[in-house]
């Protein structure tokens, strides 16, 4: 055997054990939540910090749509565990907003998930919380460990937390869990919001899921959309918007002619299109959309709708041809073994 092969069967093995590793390993145990944020092993927790500044109420938003939650921190242990990393990572973030207030009752501190201050750490700035100008509900904490109480309309850098312990993987769609649904046939995750934004805010909300504003690429794909936003029309959801479209993902916002969100050329199969017409420099509006038929058409940014999100996921079958495709080269014994450890699951990397 050559050196060659011999590196050939090693990379092959290294491949296999790749794809089965969840299998041998939950997804709890690889310790892995986003690659945006940092695991503490101490704390046993997920950590990000933002650094665009938002109000405290945007802030929460945030992280719930990141499927974490405004941090506060649990004891004097995990306070310190959390500065010390972050005087590491943003030592020029001075203040970061954490998932405490007294927005509810005045005076009352209370976590984001209810407990009362006085349960979590809780070491207060001197002289505070003193609500100044009576204005004062929304608590960030600094760099020394200090916390205070702050406008809650004032604009603060964050920091979002998920706990291991709540970490749950959907292992079809290879992401958190959260509220996507898989479909064999496309190989994709979708996730229909019902919540009416324009068309920015809702291709926000899609990544900040880390997933895009869903696109029709071909018939099946339309139809299994159009059945998607039927369950939204059965829902009749009430509110200020164009009931009939929703957004989609391409647009021509860069003025370079149009494009999907991961900027690719978009279809040029007419009968994608509404009225058979494909968009073109020529048209004003800028944002595309897609009827409830699932047929593609374009409109003016600003124009606020309803929307579904896409992720692209490999799925078992393109899995186990890779499987396959491994195997033919490797010895006899791995394959028995291989072939009995197949799952399911994908890794996140
Ligand atoms: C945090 O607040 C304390 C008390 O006001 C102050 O002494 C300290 O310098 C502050 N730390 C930072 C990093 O701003
Ligand atoms: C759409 O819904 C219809 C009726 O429920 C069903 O027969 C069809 O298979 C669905 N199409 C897709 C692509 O899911
Ligand atoms: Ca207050
Ligand atoms: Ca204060």
């Amino acid at each position: 055997m050559t050196i060659t092969t011999m590196f050939t069967k090693t990379l092959l093995i290294y491949f296999i054990v790749f794809l089965l590793s969840d299998y041998a390993y939950g997804q709890r145990d690889k310790k892995f939540f986003r690659t945006d944020y940092n695991y503490i092993e101490t704390t046993q927790g997920f950590y990000k910090i933002h650094t665009l500044q938002q109000t405290w109420a945007d802030a929460k938003r945030v992280c719930a749509l990141e499927g974490a939650s405004l941090f506060y921190a649990e004891n004097r242990d995990e306070a310190n565990a959390v500065i010390s990393w972050w005087k590491t990572v943003q030592p020029n973030v001075a203040w970061a907003f954490v998932g405490i207030s007294d927005i509810i009752t005045e005076s009352v501190f209370e976590t984001i998930d209810g407990r009362l201050v006085s349960e979590v750490y809780n070491q207060w700035q001197r002289g505070e919380p003193n609500d100044l100008n009576g204005d004062e509900d929304c608590v960030h904490l600094n760099l020394s460990g200090d916390l205070n109480d702050y406008r809650c309309d004032g604009e603060s850098y964050f920091i979002c937390k998920k706990s291991l312990a709540s970490l749950e993987w959907d292992s079809h769609c290879n992401m958190p869990k959260s509220g996507y649904t898989f479909s064999e046939d496309l190989s994709k995750c979708y996730k229909l919001h019902t919540t009416p934004l324009n068309w920015m805010d809702a291709h926000t909300v899609c990544r900040t899921e880390q997933t895009y504003l869903a696109m029709v690429s071909n018939q099946l794909e339309a139809e299994y959309l159009a059945n998607v936003t039927e369950s939204a029309s059965s829902r009749r959801i009430e509110g200020d918007y164009v009931k009939g479209i929703f957004h989609a993902g391409f647009h021509n916002r860069l003025h370079e002619n149009w494009q999907t969100v991961r900027g690719t050329p978009i279809p040029s199969d007419a009968s994608l299109w509404w009225d058979n017409h494909v968009p073109t420099e020529d048209d004003r509006e800028q944002c595309g959309s897609m009827f409830y038929t699932g047929s593609l058409n374009i409109v003016n940014c600003a124009t606020k709708s309803l929307f579904i999100c896409e992720r692209e996921v490999v799925t078992l079958a393109k899995r186990r041809s890779l499987l396959t495709i491994g195997l033919q080269q490797v010895s006899p014994q791995r394959t028995v073994l291989c072939v009995s450890h197949t799952s399911d699951s994908r890794d996140p990397h």
